[in-house]
């Protein structure tokens, strides 16, 4: 609570009309978000609301296009809203047109819940301490008499629990003890789990286990620096902390920063594209282009992280319910976090604010949401030649550009890198860290196969973190196709004509027709990668269609099996892609979330998302606008090194340009180093921004700079 509050900016809204952003895709602005909640708050005049949701609604892309293109009209700013009226079951939700000032459409959904608020998860705690069988539990459990006060819970989705379905707004209260209000509650985990209704405010069940498990006796595992010194603390070294690697690494860029931001439209290098932000996804980047020679090709019309679910591989009961689809139950946006200068990111930064109403319908402000900033990325392009000791030489250094947000979606830390390179590839980073779920094991227990015990009394359960990327392609044009692409042996065999020496390799590329086509896993047996590309545009030496490849390698299938809980409620994740063809339909809303709009308690039954967009498998997704999912994640097996605070676990995936640039879309980015062999003959300085006599900022490790110079 108070630490929200700290961070929170109520943000007072501003008489009369709300200035209209410059561009259509940019999130809605506080005074936006404030102007529709006053509609809505008319609308539902006599009822008691909260406000859930207040985003953006974006103009499909037809007109979307149509305006930046075509000189058409700019798209309306249209927003989605969803609310909980006490006393009514399910959500209010409808959508408000700002720029006209009314509501367009508004519905009562029931059989659904809502996505889950930072808000939520505040107010859970305080029902679970206050309920008195929960305290007793909490004896039984050998919790120190009056210590409710030190009684924790993290709130999680429920997922799904048949035994309520849907109806009321549930979750279910993961149980921990803190010996005092600066512990990290991870190593003092609960044996039971209460259900809490959040419209009614109290708990209605407590799932209690057969066997019971007394609280462990052990010191709790820290990790703030105050608990670094009492854990390593010496007498010579009181903070405890290591001595040996603690020079700091600056970074400076004297001349600033080589992005540009036009409102939400980056530029850098030869990229430009629209920064958005929702509750939902987060980072979205849309309208992608890269500028080659002055030609602006389109690449992408929208990238972002649609659903991601954390399955949890502990069969015993109430175990399976922790599977959170992150995305769609908590938001990447919503969960995020403000982040620090210097230390969230290093350098020359820019941010972004993120905004989002709260439960009265008033904006709530994230301060620095949104990173922007560069790095240093090595070498780009390298050449030497040998005939002359390698001093004919051209040497490039490449730079990055970073998009970067971290959410918290309770004990976990998700650090998302959207990293752009100058040759037009794109990468994306993802760093884990935060906190294992942790669950008690008594003294003689053995945690199987299901989980490791990282700390005395403290199983971790296996579990995977599997995210859906989508991408909507737009490589030179709106009709693309999709394919999968093996690395194959020569069919034929070791002294036949085809293949005489055996040696005969290729690469095999399958193009997906129908949607069931482009329903495949990941094969390492191939080094199989994906290609999105324009059949329409082929390149004029290679004979090939301008592609982005997705090159992905963390592809870990999923563990749960044909008929669980998991699988249904997350249909995606069976597979490592999805190709269907892009709808524009009203109700398809672009075709934006595979898990379902409302995922929170969905059952997984029925057909939604990515089930009914697969529909049959037989629409065609060859040359014609598509989208395309990709699942993609780690198995996670808990280790005792991800305890009590997990160091960052990095897995990334990129989409790098293939037969779309002439030849090396980088020769023109000026060389750090460069002597043709003439020069070297002659004599000649060449090109030189990085010897010691120029570059100042670095310097020799050891010993004496001058005898270096040249
Ligand atoms: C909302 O915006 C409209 C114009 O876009 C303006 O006429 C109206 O007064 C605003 N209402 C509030 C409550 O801010
Ligand atoms: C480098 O950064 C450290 C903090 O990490 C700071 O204390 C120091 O003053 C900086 N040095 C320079 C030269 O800016
Ligand atoms: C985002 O968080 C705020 C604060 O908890 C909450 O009031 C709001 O309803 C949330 N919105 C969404 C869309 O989750
Ligand atoms: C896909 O479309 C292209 C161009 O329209 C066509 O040449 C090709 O045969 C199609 N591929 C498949 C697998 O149907
Ligand atoms: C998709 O996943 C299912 C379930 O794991 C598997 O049975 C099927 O073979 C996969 N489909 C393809 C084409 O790989
Ligand atoms: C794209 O494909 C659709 C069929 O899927 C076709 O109707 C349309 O004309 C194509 N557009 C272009 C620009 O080729
Ligand atoms: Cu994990």
């Amino acid at each position: 609570m108070e630490r929200l509050a700290q961070l929170a900016l109520h943000t007072t809204s501003a008489a009369g009309a709300p200035p209209a952003p410059a561009h259509p895709l940019d999130p809605l602005s506080p005074q936006e978000i404030k102007n529709v909640s006053t509609l809505v708050k008319k609308n539902y005049e006599g009822k008691i609301i909260n406000f859930n949701t207040i985003t953006l609604r974006e103009p499909m892309k037809k007109a979307y296009y149509e305006w930046k293109e075509k000189n058409g009209p700019k798209p309306p700013r249209i927003a989605y809203f969803v609310i909980v009226a006490d006393g009514d079951q399910g959500v209010h939700e409808g959508v408000v047109d700002i720029t006209a000032q009314h509501i367009v459409e508004f519905q009562h959904t029931t059989g659904v819940q809502p996505i889950l608020t930072p808000h939520d998860l505040q107010t859970t705690e305080d029902i679970v301490r206050n309920d008195p069988e929960v305290q007793r539990q909490c004896e039984i459990s050998g919790v120190p008499p009056n210590s409710m006060h030190q009684i924790y819970c993290d709130a999680w989705t429920i997922g799904y629990d048949e035994r309520w379905g849907a109806e009321k707004r549930l979750q279910q209260a993961l149980m921990y003890w803190r010996s005092d209000e600066d512990d990290s509650h991870y190593s003092h985990p609960l044996d039971f789990c209460p259900i809490v209704d959040m419209n009614a405010k109290k708990v209605i069940y407590i799932d209690i286990p057969q066997r019971r498990r007394k609280i462990s006796k052990h010191k709790h595992s820290n990790f703030h620096p105050k608990h670094i010194a009492e854990k390593f603390g010496t007498k010579e070294n009181p903070s405890g902390f290591r001595q040996n690697d603690n020079f700091p690494i600056n970074v400076t860029q004297p001349e600033g920063v080589s992005f540009n931001l036009d409102g939400h439209v980056m530029s850098w290098s030869n990229f430009k594209f629209h920064i958005g932000f929702n509750y939902r996804e987060g980072i979205v980047l849309s309208d992608m282009t890269y500028n080659d020679h002055g030609n602006e090709r389109s690449l992408f019309h929208r990238i972002s992280l649609c659903e991601m679910v954390v399955p949890y591989g502990c069969p015993d009961f109430p175990h399976q319910r922790k599977h959170a689809l992150d995305i769609g139950e908590y938001g990447a946006g919503n969960c995020t976090n403000p982040l620090a200068l210097g230390c969230d990111c290093k350098g020359v930064i820019h941010y972004m604010d993120a905004h989002f109403p709260d439960k009265n319908g008033d904006a709530f402000t994230v301060r620095n949401a949104i990173c922007i900033h560069e790095e240093d990325d090595g070498i780009l392009f390298k050449h030497s030649d040998f005939r002359d000791d390698f001093q004919t030489t051209v040497t490039t250094r490449g730079k990055k550009l970073i998009i970067s947000q971290i959410f918290t979606a309770a004990n976990y830390e998700y650090c998302l890198y959207w990293i752009f390179r100058q040759d037009g590839t794109i990468k994306l980073e993802i760093r884990l860290t935060g906190i294992l779920n942790t669950y008690i094991c008594a003294d003689d227990e053995d945690t199987g196969k299901w989980g490791t015990q990282v700390y005395p009394n403290v199983n971790a359960h296996n579990h995977q973190h599997l995210f859906s990327l989508r991408l909507h392609p737009r490589i030179d044009g709106d009709n693309n196709s999709a394919a999968t692409s093996d690395a194959k042996s020569s069919p034929f065999p070791t002294g036949s004509a085809e293949n005489k020496y055996g040696n005969g390799f290729y690469c095999e590329k399958t193009t997906f027709n129908k949607v069931k086509d482009s329903i495949t896993d990941f094969e390492s047996k191939t080094a199989r990668t994906w290609d999105i590309f324009n059949p329409n545009s082929v390149h004029k030496y290679s004979g090939k269609p301008a592609t982005y490849k997705l090159v992905s390698t963390y592809c870990s299938p999923l563990l749960a099996q044909e008929g669980s809980l998991v699988r249904k409620r997350a249909p995606w994740a069976a597979n490592t892609t999805q190709v269907v063809p892009y709808s524009d339909d009203a109700h398809g809303y672009g075709r934006l979330y595979p898990s379902g709009d409302h995922v929170a308690q969905w059952s997984g039954d029925g057909v939604r998302g990515m089930t009914s967009w697969i529909d049959d498998g037989e629409a065609n997704v060859n040359n014609t606008d598509i989208v395309f999912f990709h699942t993609f994640g780690i198995t996670h097996f808990p280790a005792p090194e991800d305890f009590p605070v997990m160091p960052t676990e990095i897995f990334d995936l990129m989409l790098r340009p293939r037969n779309l640039h002439t030849e090396n879309p980088v020769l023109d980015v000026k060389p750090s180093y460069a002597k043709t062999t003439s020069e070297v003959k002659n004599g000649e300085a060449g090109v030189d921004s990085c010897s010691l006599n120029v570059d100042k900022a670095s310097r020799l490790a050891f010993g004496n700079n001058d005898c270096c110079k040249k």
